[in-house]
């Protein structure tokens, strides 16, 4: 059951959760969201995930699976941040006509910057 606009009281804009999944979940809770029926959800309030959940920290998957739960059930909306069309970018692979192999270079930075998701993706295609 999604928010009614007129009980809607506003927005929290949360951005750069960078794989801090646990961290979220808490902030979530410091903001008065509460874990009902497998989402964070608020009485009054929305969520908007303004990019880059994924890259550098330990719970990256806890961090989509939390922001995609509630924004397919209607508490939350997001945007896609330059981590995130990084990486989809780095998995793809380039058309033949292009230079290199993929989409992003796979260049000893670029490696860097997605390991922690490619790593934490491992056994989880
Ligand atoms: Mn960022």
């Amino acid at each position: 059951m999604t928010l009614a606009r007129k009980d809607l009281e506003g927005y929290d804009l949360i951005g750069d959760v960078h794989g801090c999944g646990a961290s979220l979940a808490v902030l979530l809770e410091k903001l008065g969201y509460s874990y009902r029926e497998g989402v964070y959800r608020h009485p009054r309030r929305r969520v908007i995930f303004l990019g880059d959940l994924i890259d550098r920290g330990p719970r990256i998957r806890l961090a989509l699976n939390i922001a995609r739960d509630m924004v397919e059930a209607g508490e939350a909306d997001i945007v896609m941040g330059n981590h995130e069309y990084n990486a989809l970018a780095y998995c793809r692979r380039a058309p033949p006509e292009w230079a290199g192999e993929w989409l992003r270079e796979h260049s000893p930075r670029h490696n860097r910057i997605i390991n922690e998701t490619l790593a934490q993706f491992r056994d989880h295609p």
